[in-house]
């Protein structure tokens, strides 16, 4: 992700409004019109040039179907009803005072409540999910882009990945150390398809796959999608978080980066 020389002005002018055209003529969401864009295109706020390199990188979209690809029965894989005590209380009562909170390198932690999250600007999308076990299913979620989280909160200089703290204790070991957790390069948390999804098929997200926010990274695996996430992290390393390799399953063998 990171270049030698910095970038001048005019190739990234040059280069931002090439990446917004060629979304336009691809016929998806008016990339140009989104405000992290004109932000970039107006140079209003010094990025970071390591956050300019992930925006700047191809945003190739994951293919989007339609409502009739939409499978009838849609697995839930992993954890599918966490048992953490303060889990089950917010689920309790419908995770009305539940918040998420952003935080880490971050000019301004957030903290948002459901209702906070569904007033933002949200997107759906009609993906397929691959599971590294081998099965896929398409469903349809609406969500919040991460980009527009993070832009708020603004990513301190030496931000490189974002981290995601989950409810469940998948490795069943009663402590910190058992819970799922997750995490991105800049590339994909500012990806236009990377949403925190609290709607699946129309409905409020269940349990089962991941209420209440579970996010979505279409260009990878199942694994690369943490359901019930409960915190948000901007990190410079992920070699101090649990067994160090970023992600629940990362520390047990799988790779970083699942690209599909
Ligand atoms: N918190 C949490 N997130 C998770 C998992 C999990 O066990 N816990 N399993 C992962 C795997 S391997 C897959 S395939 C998908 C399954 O999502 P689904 O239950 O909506 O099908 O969630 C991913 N995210
Ligand atoms: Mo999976």
């Amino acid at each position: 992700m990171s270049s030698g020389n910095p970038i001048d002005r005019r190739n990234f002018l040059t280069r931002g409004m090439a990446l917004a055209g060629t979304a336009m003529l691809g016929g998806c969401d008016a990339l140009s019109s989104e405000p992290w864009v004109r932000r970039i295109l107006d140079l209003a706020e010094p990025l970071t040039r390591v956050t300019q390199q992930a925006l700047l990188t191809p945003q190739a979209l994951a293919r989007e179907f339609s409502e009739a690809d939409i499978s009838k029965n849609f697995r839930a894989n992993g954890s599918i009803n966490p048992r953490d005590p303060q889990y089950v209380a917010h689920a309790e009562n419908g995770f009305a005072d539940w918040k998420l909170t952003l935080g880490g390198l971050v000019e301004q932690p957030l903290e948002l409540s459901l209702d906070e999250l569904r007033a933002l600007p949200s997107r759906t999308q009609i993906t397929r999910h691959d599971c590294v076990e081998g099965w896929s299913c398409i469903g349809k979620w609406k969500g919040v882009p991460l980009h527009g989280l993070l832009e708020r909160a603004g990513l301190k200089a030496d931000a490189r990945y974002i981290v995601f703290y989950c409810a469940d204790d998948l490795g069943k070991t009663g402590t910190e150390a058992g819970k799922y957790y997750e995490s991105i390069g800049l590339d994909d948390a500012f990806h236009a398809q990377t949403i925190l999804a609290y709607e699946m098929n129309d409905q409020v997200l269940p349990i089962p796959h991941g209420a209440p926010v579970r996010l979505r990274v279409e260009r990878q695996l199942g694994y690369k999608m943490p359901k019930y996430v409960m915190r948000i992290e901007a990190v410079d390393d992920l070699a101090r978080i649990r067994r160090g390799r970023g992600g629940y399953w990362e520390d047990r063998g799988y790779e970083w980066y699942a690209g599909i």
